[in-house]
């Protein structure tokens, strides 16, 4: 039998990458769809997959929406990507982060409980979690201490999680993921920023890169990777927690040198320090230790940071070229 599957949060670099991956597997593949103004399916377009994904009108800040999207899809794994999850727009809008990334997840959660509790459940936890580090290299044990509202969202969701996991046993499980990113990442993070930046200045679009603080460390994978993480935690037989994380950090002065290096250009030459991207308090370096998951799940890192930015800067080339810098 067909086994089915809802992904909110669809539309999203992970929800694109982990319903192409759900597909090549043979899965039914539904995703909730929250009203926009604007197009959002760029990303499903991009991987071809537009046409073979159930597309569900829903909301995950409204339980009703998600009830009816759990009914409609018929699934038997959810996967909870939907969130707020631009750190920097969570000081400006941090109720709605609390509501779409915290509560957000407390619904799904509900949803399934109401549903049908056989059904499995993916949180996406993240590295902001640890946000003001209380270990050098953060595993399953290390203390949370978030350090944005979009940080303390995320620790709601996640705590809410393990607890319905053991007071409903529910198969629930958490993946703390470190950053990863792609050429679908969206356009405000870092790495895409910069990547984009470096094909518009390369092809004479744009002159300089404003960029923030730019000795924050982060521990960076491919996306590509990370969706495959989400996909074996369902398969165990107990919901649980895991990192996902290559174990290696490096600044963003060192990703924007990769970056323009790649194109034969020198960051010193364009990047410019802009008071404007500083956060009112920072992440200043995230390590991940994934033994936990490279043990029990048998997954692993695969893409190095030299690779992953040469293939943005090399999809943002073309992008740039084509005259369809964002998409
Ligand atoms: P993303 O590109 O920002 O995607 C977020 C998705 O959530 C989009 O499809 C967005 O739709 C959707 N969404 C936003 N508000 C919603 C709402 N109220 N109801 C339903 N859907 C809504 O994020 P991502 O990088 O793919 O990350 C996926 C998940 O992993 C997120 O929960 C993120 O917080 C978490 N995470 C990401 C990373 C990372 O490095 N990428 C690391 C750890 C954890 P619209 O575009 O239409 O708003
Ligand atoms: O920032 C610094 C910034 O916005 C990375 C999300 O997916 O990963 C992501 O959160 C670092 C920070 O990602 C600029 O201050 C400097 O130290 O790419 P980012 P993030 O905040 O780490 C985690 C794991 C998630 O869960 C989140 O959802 O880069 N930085 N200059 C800048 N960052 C941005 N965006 N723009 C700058 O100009």
């Amino acid at each position: 039998m067909t086994q089915a599957a809802l992904i909110t949060g669809i539309t999203g670099q992970d929800g694109a990458y982990l319903a192409q991956l759900l597909l090549n597997k043979g899965y039914a593949v539904s995703g909730l769809l929250p009203r926009r103004s604007s197009d959002t399916l760029w990303r499903l377009r991009e991987l071809r997959i537009e046409g073979d994904v159930n597309l569900i009108d829903g909301d995950v800040a409204d339980l009703s929406a998600v009830l009816r999207g759990i009914r409609e899809s018929k699934a038997a794994e959810v996967y909870n990507l939907a969130a707020q999850s631009f750190v920097g727009t969570s000081w400006q809008q941090p109720l709605l982060t609390a509501q779409v990334s915290g509560v957000g997840a407390a619904n799904v959660l509900e949803a399934i409980r109401l549903t049908d509790p056989a059904i499995r459940f993916y949180q996406a936890s993240t590295s902001e979690m640890f946000g003001l580090i209380q270990a050098e290299r953060q595993d399953e044990t290390t203390p949370f201490y978030p350090r944005s509202p979009y940080g303390v969202a995320k620790l709601y969701a996640h705590w809410m999680t393990i607890n319905y996991r053991e007071s409903f046993n529910l198969h629930a499980s958490t993946g703390i993921l470190f950053n990863h990113e792609s050429p679908l990442r969206g356009i405000e993070f870092v790495t895409r920023k910069v990547t984009d930046g470096v094909a518009r200045i390369k092809l004479g679009l744009q002159k300089e890169l404003r960029l923030g603080n730019i000795d924050a460390r982060r521990d960076w994978g491919f996306a590509g990777d990370y969706v495959d993480a989400m996909w074996r935690m369902l398969q165990q037989e107990k919901g649980d927690d895991y990192v996902v994380a290559t174990g290696h950090t490096t600044t963003v002065r060192e990703m924007c040198r990769i970056a323009f290096s790649h194109v034969g250009l020198s960051y010193e030459d364009h990047v410019v320090i802009d008071p404007k991207f500083f956060r009112p308090a920072e992440v200043d370096v995230l390590l991940g230790n994934p033994a936990k998951a490279e043990r029990l799940l048998g997954w692993t890192a695969t893409t190095s940071l030299e690779q992953l930015i040469s293939m943005m800067v090399d999809a943002d080339m073309r992008r740039a070229r084509e005259g369809r810098p964002q998409a």
